[in-house]
């Protein structure tokens, strides 16, 4: 109680975990690592400073949160023991009868280290087994006491720390991560009432409707069971038999063949909670709550020829793109949004606010910015915490509550259930990442990998040897659901049905396609064209054809004309009455609703360099990249240092073979007659200007090396005719304002007007 007065804690084996604001929180006795100095003169701390509450939160790692030490492991100046703590003497070889005689059974060393590394796997999940997560802290901006008794929502600048790990959904624990997918969006919240979980994706709706079709849902889309293809793929038969004959499906398809399916990073993509959940204030009142996440960078996605290409060169992009990120101090933020809506508001929308396949247009319910989130430290180890941690739908807090969303109601009941075998038992609540900070205290015992030494000869409740403790919090503290009582409609006959809103299938995925830009529109229809004409059964291609029919006809044909097949009949539908939507338009929708503040913080630019370089102006150019944030690279032929033309070095930062041009965001071709033709002779350069001028990304041609455009095949005009802004020649302007014009368009969006695949 005194831990929770002070505003502390009370976990005394988890304090300051997980960047919990050290200025507000820190238990006496600790002592706490000055932020270090980052360029610039700033700090992390005040890297970390909140605009909207001038709050301050700690850099999220503090080594002299002592108690956790006892499970963290630094083996430096140690000596090699066994898992018993024997030093161990040889590690090079085994126990034999004789240097050439057989290894003998008694060697304990040799059977411990063995039976241990058999033993290192646990099973990946089921879903969303490739994942990268990052520990961080949510900042409430204003007391949304109104509405909610949570308690990090009662302050304005309470820092709650979180755990978050994103993911991709249908691939295995080692696959891509740039896959067309879903991805999972799932943080950890360690209130000081117990942990809540928000397990959510960077897409708003779902393809099904109730749990009970999950398990086929996924079966359909993994690999295939008799030969195991395709790995991390929607594109293959059984997928899209499946999404064929489930026409609810329609809206999610939308969102996955949209460009949302390949973000440019996980720090530049939307999350959502999906469901409708409730919040609960003191006096009991509840409203309806749909919880959105909205990144700082922006929304930025890929072309799928650009995810192709780095799924082969950099598996790991999305992994690699958070923990360079999180590890230069560039802490990636987003902000949490509320849509909050009454239940008569509910009943009066032309959709279903229990139907999963449904979103609230921004327009009908506009979304409320309420806190940050900041992910400012990396894990230290993947396995303890990406890999161990366990997010469940049904950890949720005193102050909010579900909704009778039947898709909600079967994931309340998978999280917990997966655990126990992914896990390996009932205590995965006791690993240190899943630990809450709040204290636990219940008559829970035993169960495999307990650790908890819980005293005392009572475990039951009631009880009057322990003083009947640990005692019931009673209504005013402890969890309580709303009280409600069933309306005649849901307390009726036990029926396995739906209501009458959840048949309209289409409305919304029109909704979305037509709020899509022209260069959405056409990822979307070139998306469905390349999954479809990987599926080998033509029937299956035809039905999905005839159901998209129901939502744009005009996407239908453009769809069938990909395949070369004629435009089938419009699926029938199971709605008769046509619905009227609120909505027609949500310009929200688009990616381009959010593109960032235009910046090129974190963006990668890649300086092709050979000998004869000119470097006054790769230097000039640097510092202004360096200046604006982004992150540029030297590339070249080869590692070590060229020559540039006034005899200075210019250390190379990568090969042109070890990180190809899609890895990039931006391509810069150096002045200098020696270095173009020296770029020119290697066979690299001209694929390297390829995908960065077909993925519409922004290059700079400096000087003599204007050429090499040439040499690629590259335009120097759009296919309209028009001047391409993604394309800066330094000999029509000058380097002087070349620069400032190459900023802007690397901050910008996507030159799509190039496309024409
Ligand atoms: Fe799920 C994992 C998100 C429907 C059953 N799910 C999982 C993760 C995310 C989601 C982000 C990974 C969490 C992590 O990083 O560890 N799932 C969703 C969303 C859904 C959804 C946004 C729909 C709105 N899921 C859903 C249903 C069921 C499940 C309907 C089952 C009835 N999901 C699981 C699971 C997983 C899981 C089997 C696998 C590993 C895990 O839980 O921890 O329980």
């Amino acid at each position: 109680t005194q831990a929770l007065a002070a505003g502390m804690p009370a976990n005394t084996n988890k304090p300051l975990e997980h960047g919990i604001d050290n200025a507000k929180a820190a238990p006496q006795g600790l002592t706490v690592e000055p932020p270090s100095a980052l360029p610039g003169g700033s700090t992390l701390s005040e890297h970390n400073a909140s605009a909207k509450t001038g709050g301050v939160a700690a850099p999220g790692i503090n080594p002299a949160s002592a108690p956790l030490d006892r499970v963290r492991v630094d083996s430096a100046g140690q000596r090699l023991t066994t898992n018993q703590g024997v030093p161990v003497a040889d590690n090079q070889n085994s126990l034999k009868a004789g240097v050439r005689g057989p290894v003998l059974l008694e060697d304990f060393i040799l059977r411990e280290k063995i039976t241990h590394f058999d033993h290192e796997r646990i099973p990946e999940r089921i879903v969303h087994a490739r994942g990268s997560g990052a520990h961080g802290f949510f900042e409430c901006y204003e007391p949304l006491t109104k509405y909610t008794k949570a308690d990090l929502f009662n302050e304005a600048g309470k820092i709650t720390p979180v755990f978050v790990r994103f993911s991709t959904v249908a691939g295995e624990r080692g696959s891509k991560d740039t896959a067309r997918d879903v991805r999972g969006f799932a943080v950890k919240f360690y209130t000081q009432e117990g942990n809540w979980d928000l397990v959510g994706n960077n897409m708003p709706v779902f393809f099904i409707q109730d749990a009970i079709k999950f398990p086929d849902l996924i079966h359909a889309v993994k690999p295939e069971p008799h030969h195991g293809m395709p790995q991390a793929a929607s594109a293959h038969d059984t997928f899209w038999d499946f999404a064929s004959l489930m026409p609810e499906s329609t809206h999610m398809l939308m969102w996955q063949m949209s460009d949302r399916a390949i973000p440019r990073s996980y720090r530049m993509m939307q999350g959502f909670g999906v469901h409708t959940f409730r919040l609960v204030n003191e006096a009991g009142e509840s409203v309806f709550v749909k919880f959105h996440w909205q990144p700082k960078l922006g929304t930025h996605s890929m072309v799928w020829d650009e995810a192709v290409k780095i799924s082969g060169a950099d598996p790991d992009f999305h992994r690699r793109d958070l923990w360079e990120a999180i590890d230069s101090g560039e802490y990636p933020e987003w902000e949490l949004g509320l849509q909050i809506f009454t239940e008569a508001q509910a009943e009066a929308f032309s959709f279903d606010v229990l139907d999963a396949t449904k979103l609230i247009p921004e327009e009908l319910v506009p979304v409320q910015i309420v806190g940050r989130m900041v992910l400012n430290r990396n894990p230290d180890n993947f396995f303890a915490e990406t890999e161990q941690v366990a997010f469940c739908t049904a950890h949720i807090v005193p102050g909010m509550d579900f909704s009778n969303d039947p898709l909600l109601a079967g994931r309340i009941h998978s999280y917990v259930d997966t655990q126990i075998s992914r896990l390996g038992g009932p205590n995965f609540h006791e690993l240190p990442i899943n630990a809450p900070i709040a204290p636990v205290h219940n008559n829970q015992r035993d169960g495999m990998h307990r650790q908890a030494i819980p005293r005392g000869r009572v475990a039951y409740e009631p009880n009057s040897l322990a003083g009947g403790c640990p005692f019931q919090a009673g209504a005013a503290q402890g969890f309580q659901s709303v009280a409600r009582r069933m309306d005649a409609k849901e307390a009726s006959d036990k029926v396995r049905g739906k209501p009458e809103k959840f048949a309209d299938h289409y409305t919304q995925a029109a909704l979305f396609y037509e709020s899509q830009t022209p260069a959405e529109q056409a990822h979307i229809a070139a998306a469905f064209r390349f999954e479809l004409s990987k599926v080998t059964v033509p029937a299956v291609r035809e039905r999905v054809v005839a159901t998209l029919v129901n939502a744009s006809p005009a996407l239908a044909a453009q769809v069938a004309e990909g395949l070369g097949i004629e435009v089938p009949a419009a699926l029938p539908l199971a709605l008769e009455t046509p619905v009227s939507p609120e909505v027609k338009s949500s310009p929200a929708l688009s990616l381009t609703a959010r593109p960032g503040d235009g910046g090129i913080r974190t963006r990668k630019v890649a300086i092709l360099v050979a000998h004869g370089a000119e470097g006054t102006s790769i230097a000039a150019l640097q510092a202004a990249l360096l200046e604006g944030g982004a992150v540029p690279r030297l590339v070249g032929s080869r590692l070590g240092s060229f020559s540039a033309e006034g005899g200075e070095l210019l250390e190379v930062d990568a090969t042109m073979e070890n990180s190809p041009g899609f890895l990039f965001d931006a391509l810069v071709l150096p002045d200098g007659v020696a270095a173009a033709e020296a770029l020119a002779r290697d066979g690299h350069t001209a694929e390297f200007l390829k995908d960065q001028y077909r993925h519409g990304k922004t290059i700079l041609a400096m000087g003599a090396s204007q050429g090499l455009l040439g040499d690629a095949g590259i335009p120097l005009t759009l296919p309209d005719g028009s001047a391409d802004p993604g394309l800066i020649l330094t000999d029509a302007v000058g380097v002087a304002s070349a620069v400032p014009s190459f900023i802007a368009a690397v901050g910008g969006p996507r030159h799509s007007a190039r496309e024409t695949d």
